[in-house]
Formats: structure tokens, sequence, C-alpha cells
């Protein structure tokens, strides 16, 4: 094995840059553990981006995945598979949904929803072929293909990418009278919106905003679809993000965890009047439900329930804000977040303080990086313990410390 220097040059030589990574190169992931090259061992604070909830390299996971990879692992859908229905099944019993669309990719089911949503528009609605429009939230993120990032208001997401996809509305994001008076405008076909914004810094909505937004669909017969790519799965203390307000979604995405950071799995999950307006030949994808997907997907969702995640989450994400405020350093000017989905403001004159702490908790052992320039976003993996929980917030504290020298 190589040393880091090696691995980054390698990524900087061959690989595009899109990505401005933390000079840190991994080979080995256990539960909440990450070791790099030189054996060094890290707390994971980052998680894929909420894809390893359960854990890196979940041994129940992993053993179901290994096994059906000897088997079958991809038919396509011109033929069934004896995994494709299990899974339907129990995802679908497990959610309250009449059915599932399987696909790979998180953006890959927020584009299944936009169709799905304008589908329903045009046939069930009526709403004239063409004209339909869905509203959206400022500081969105739903990932990064032409149409997604059409209505993106994040310039690095969106500038030169263009000619961009019509047909979407933007409003402030936790503000129901601006959706009220969106509500108002022809052929709105549906809203959609992360529970909680995650890319724009873990912003949380106010009490009663998700309940009330859903109402007010509900009364403009406009489609409720939530975005729980990365809130959902026991990440924010509940098995979705939109279960704390008892929110039903008319169309509910999933993706990230759904394979526990296997491989890509994602499913878009509605009930018949929705999900039926879209024909065989009308939509689909190579690798969208295959049998290995599947038999990942079934195991990663009953980890989560076998081993209480939303509990813990709950729990140790108050512990783990309660803790954050307790430093009070005058480098965090907001601490926020629900369940173990949380983030810290870094307040200071140096625009780079952020990426500096990151650079620090690297060095004492815990791997996080900054969004937007001055929020940390934190995100163990949902098996995490309080006294690990503690131990962090001692490499935090630590952290801002030596940030101040
Ligand atoms: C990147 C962000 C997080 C998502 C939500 C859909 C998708 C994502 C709420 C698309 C994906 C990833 C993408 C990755 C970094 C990461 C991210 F910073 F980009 F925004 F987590 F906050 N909906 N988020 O968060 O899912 O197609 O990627 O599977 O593109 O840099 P995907």
């Amino acid at each position: 094995m190589q040393n880091s220097e090696y691995y980054i040059s390698l990524e900087d030589k061959y690989g595009a840059h899109n990505y401005h990574p933390l000079p840190v190169v991994l080979t080995r992931g256990q539960g909440v553990h990450l070791w790099d090259v030189e054996g060094k061992r890290y707390y994971d604070f980052l998680s894929g981006y909420s894809a390893v909830n359960q854990g890196h390299c979940h041994p129940k996971i992993v053993d179901a995945f290994v096994g059906q990879s000897h088997q079958l692992t991809l038919t396509s859908r011109a033929f069934y598979n004896d995994k494709l229905g299990e899974f339907e099944k129990y995802i679908t019993e497990l959610l309250g949904y009449d059915k599932v669309l399987p696909m790979n990719t998180g953006v890959e089911a927020v584009e299944t929803g936009i169709k799905l949503c304008r589908k329903w528009a045009y046939e069930v609605k009526g709403i004239p072929e063409n004209e339909a429009v869905i509203i959206v939230c400022d500081h969105n993120f739903h990932g990064r293909t032409s149409t997604v990032i059409s209505f993106s208001s994040d310039p690095d997401s969106k500038t030169n990418f263009g000619p961009f996809m019509r047909g979407f509305l933007t409003i402030p994001y936790n503000n129901p009278d601006a959706l009220s008076e969106a509500l108002k405008h022809k052929y709105i076909a549906g809203f959609l919106v992360e529970p909680i914004q995650g890319e724009a810094g873990v912003i949380v909505p106010d009490e009663g905003y998700l309940s009330t937004a859903k109402k007010m669909c509900e009364e403009n017969r406009v489609l409720f679809i939530a975005d729980e790519i990365q809130t959902g799965l026991c990440r924010t203390g509940k098995m979705l993000c939109c279960d704390h307000e008892c929110v039903k979604p008319d169309i509910l995405l999933l993706g990230k965890a759904l394979s526990g950071g296997l491989m890509p799995v994602s499913a878009v999950l509605a009930n018949d009047e929705i999900m039926l307006t879209i024909k065989h030949g009308q939509h689909g994808s190579t690798y969208g439900g295959n049998p290995l997907a599947c038999v990942t997907a079934i195991a990663s969702l009953a980890v989560l329930a076998e081993e209480k995640m939303a509990d813990n989450a709950m729990a140790l994400g108050e512990y783990f804000r309660e803790e954050l405020v307790k430093i009070n350093s005058p480098f965090i000017s907001a601490v926020r977040g629900k369940g173990l989905l949380n983030a810290i403001e870094i307040k200071s004159k140096d625009a780079e303080a952020a990426w500096k702490l990151c650079i620090l908790l690297k060095e004492y052992g815990l791997l996080a990086k900054p969004t937007h320039g001055d929020k940390i976003r934190f995100a163990p993996p949902l098996c995490i313990t309080k006294e690990q929980i503690t131990e962090c917030i001692g490499i935090i504290k630590k952290s801002l410390e030596k940030l101040e020298e």
C-alpha cells in the first residue's frame, strides 16, 4: 500500500476535479470508524452524506450483498426476478404505500418523482399538457441532472449548464405564506421539498411547517413530494423526517442509506392513483430493481429497525446538540439539527475558518466537511454510542480551542 500523497496525486492527475476533498485517503470502514492508508483511525461525521446510516460495512448488509452476488445480480426488467417483488412488498408495507418504483441514484428518484407528478397532473388532474408547474424552495438541493439543477439556486450547481428546464416556481423555504401565494398560480401540480434542507446547512423549518404545507397542498389538489433522500431512514430520529409532524407525502423519495452505503439504490413510493399513471414502456432503468439492490435494501431497512437506530438518533442527537452548546465557543454562531443530522455555523473574520477547523478535526481523529463555506455538517452513523459522542465532543472542543490560538 502506498502513502496518502501517492493516492492524492493519482486522483489529481487522472480524475476530474469536480470535488475538493479533505486531504485524507481512506482504505477501510467499520461501524462509525474509518481508517486512512497510514493506519490512522477516524470517527466518520459525514456518513457518506447520510448514505451510511447503518455504519460502514454493516455485517448483515454485507452478508446479504455477498450472498446474492454469487447467485444473481442483474436480469433487467425485461424479465421478472425472485427478489424484486419481495422488496416491493417489504418497503410498501413498511412505509404504507400502494406501490414503489425502484431506481438507483437519489437524483433518479427525484427525476422519477417529477415525471410522476407531471403525468398525474395531465392525466388525472387535467392540467393542459406541458403546462404543469412544480413549486420548489430556495437553497434546495435535489441532485445534479440538468432538469434538477434547472431549479437550483446555487450558482456552483447551475452556472453554464444551461439551457434549463422550465416548469418550476421557486419560493422561500419555511414560509407558508409564500407557498399559499404560489398555490394560487394556474397549473400547479406539485410541491417538492426537503423536510430539512441538508446541503443548505441543515436548515430545520419551524414546527408545523410541513403539516401546514401538506394541508395547503391537499386543499389545492397539489402533490406533496418529500425528498427524504438525506433526511429519511432514521437520520432525524424517526423513520422519515415527515413522521415528526405525521405528514404522509403523496410521493416519497428515498436513496442513500436505502442500501447502507454498499451500492446505489433509490426508490419512489406513491399510491395507485399516482403510480399507475406510468404505464409499461414509459419509464425505466437498466439497473432499477435489480436483485442485488433488492436484497441489499431489505437488509439495510431491517437493520435500521432491529438496532432501533431512529431512537438512538433521537436521543443522541439531543445530547450532541446540548454538549455542542455547552462548549460555548466564540466560533460557533449556531447549532441546529434534528436527530443525528446536525450542523454548526462558524463565525470568524477568516473565510477559511470552517475549512481550517475541519483540518484540525481530522488531525484529532474526526472527519467532517464544510458546506457552503461557514457551515459544518455533523452526521455520524446512527449506530454511534453515547460514549463515542462524548469522545467526539471532546475532539470538537479541542479543535475549536486550537483554532483560537
Ligand atoms: C454531491 C450535497 C448532500 C440529496 C438530496 C437528492 C440527492 C442528494 C436531499 C441526490 C444528494 C449528495 C450529492 C453529493 C453531496 C451530497 C449532498 F451536498 F450535494 F447536497 F448530502 F447534502 N436529494 N446529496 O442530499 O442524490 O443522486 O447524489 O444519489 O453531488 O456533491 P444522488
